[in-house]
């Protein structure tokens, strides 16, 4: 996979020059002034190979979208029909489908290099038990800092055009080691601190379920399924930004890795998946029912607008249909667990909410987004410990980042550092100064 990237990215690298040689000074945009106030929605501002996202059609992952992963990605060999992520990871950073054999060697790499070191542990331990998990996991990606090769060499003075190689060689030993973590930190708060050892014959998702404690082939086949669909999410969301504007500082993969998924922590990001299932469980425990009709249901999205607050797990800063990544949950729910009540009602909600929010006229997108499906599968399982969530989505979500992050050293791409204005100047240039 190494070499096969390193072919690609010359190649690309020197695509690039010339598309900037004889294309450099072409207009890509215009800026309004809205959009300066407004979260920068719409403007093109940054490039990141791993996908693209459409509003309308959902995302795609070099080119393919999550039902063409589904069929052609390798999947786990004893009957698996979910695609592996070492896989899409695979993808996302040569722009190849591999076969059953590449993705493999991916997993063989990542159990290799998948031994944590104790001072993660111990880091770990010394928060209060009470830490909500997002906050745990930073400070095990932290802790795992020490391990990072890039900071090892940039320190001893490596070559510009080498940086690309430690950033790699960090980057798959950061992704190979983050289910230990992830699964450390689920068993300590909820499990009485009773740990799992991996199973060397599983592969990366497989492994991680495994650790968490949960056997059951179909969390297995969830886990792959999870992984794959919240890997990327083109490069503008706010933890796929982060990390990639925090590398650009040549801050090791660690890291900006770290940083990224404090911005994942957000609730209007990847916090939503715990913010869904709270939001319903205190639904249910409000009406009094765990199987709510469309009217309850309409009734209690009203209440939650009228305190001004969001229905989580709706809306999206660029989607305008409904998050393809959704649909993929829905068809899973479909086959796995058709009657499951807490499941049904993430259906239910699926045909009111979207209506209501469109009568209010501002919101852009009614339609759900991941985080509206995720956690009612997980339940289905027995993971009810919603805040948990996140750290599963922080988990794929490295597949992501970490894939672009070695893009950009190979590529070269420097220091991210847009410019600001202030309001004073703003109004010079609308009086015309
Ligand atoms: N419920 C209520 N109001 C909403 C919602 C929603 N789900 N989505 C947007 N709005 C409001 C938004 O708050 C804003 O109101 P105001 O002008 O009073 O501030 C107005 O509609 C216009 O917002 P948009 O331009 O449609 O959305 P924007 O691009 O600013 O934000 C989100 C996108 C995702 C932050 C927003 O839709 C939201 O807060 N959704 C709920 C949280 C959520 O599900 N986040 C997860 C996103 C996916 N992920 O994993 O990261
Ligand atoms: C994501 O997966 O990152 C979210 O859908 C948010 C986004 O794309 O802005």
């Amino acid at each position: 996979m190494k070499e096969r990237f390193k072919e690609k990215a010359d190649a690309a690298s020197a695509e690039i020059k010339n598309i900037l040689k004889e294309h450099g000074n072409k207009v890509a945009g215009e800026v309004t002034l809205s959009q300066i106030y407004q979260g920068m929605r719409g403007i093109t501002g940054l490039v990141t190979e791993t996908s693209l996202l459409d509003s309308q059609e959902g995302i795609r992952f070099r080119g393919y979208s999550i039902p063409e992963l589904q069929q052609k990605l390798p999947k786990f060999p004893d009957g698996g029909e979910q695609p592996l992520p070492e896989g899409l990871f695979y993808l996302m950073l040569t722009g190849d489908l591999p076969d059953a054999e590449m993705a493999e060697s991916v997993t063989d790499n990542w159990m290799r290099r998948s031994h944590v070191p104790n001072h993660v542990f111990d880091a770990i331990d010394a928060l209060p038990l009470h830490t909500h998990p997002m906050t745990m996991f930073v400070v095990g990606v932290m802790a795992l800092q020490t391990e990072s090769t890039f900071a090892k060499q940039y320190g001893e003075g490596i070559n510009k055009k080498d940086y690309w190689d430690p950033v790699y060689d960090d980057a798959m030993t950061l992704i190979a080691r983050l289910p230990r973590v992830a699964a450390y930190i689920y068993r300590r708060k909820y499990k009485n601190n009773e740990h799992i050892h991996p199973n060397g014959l599983l592969d990366w998702s497989g492994n991680l379920a495994h650790m968490l404690g949960y056997e059951d082939k179909g969390f297995m086949e969830l886990m792959r399924l999870y992984m794959t669909i919240h890997a990327d999410h083109e490069g503008g969301n706010v933890s796929a930004h982060t990390t990639h504007l925090v590398g650009s500082a040549l801050s090791d993969p660690y890291l900006a890795y770290a940083a990224g998924m404090n911005g994942l922590a957000g609730p209007l990001h990847g916090l939503a998946n715990q913010e869904v299932i709270k939001w319903i469980f205190e639904m249910q425990e409000a009406l009094g029912t765990d199987a709510p009709d469309k009217v309850q249901i309409a009734d209690y999205v009203k209440k939650t607008l009228e305190e001004g607050k969001v229905v989580p797990g709706y809306g999206h800063a660029v989607l305008r249909k409904t998050d393809p990544r959704f649909t993929a949950q829905m068809e899973f729910g479909k086959k796995h667990m058709p009657d499951d009540k807490l499941v049904n009602t993430v259906w239910n909600i699926y045909e009111v909410v979207p209506p209501i929010l469109q009568s209010l006229g501002k919101v852009k997108n009614p339609w759900p987004n991941v985080d509206s499906h995720s956690g009612a599968l997980l339940v289905h399982y027995g993971m009810v410990e919603y805040e948990y969530y996140t750290v599963l989505f922080a988990v794929s979500r490295a597949l992501g980042v970490m894939a672009s992050l070695i893009w950009d050293r190979a590529l070269g791409f420097p220091l991210e550092r847009p410019k600001s204005v202030t309001t004073k100047l703003v109004k010079q240039w609308l009086d015309g100064k």
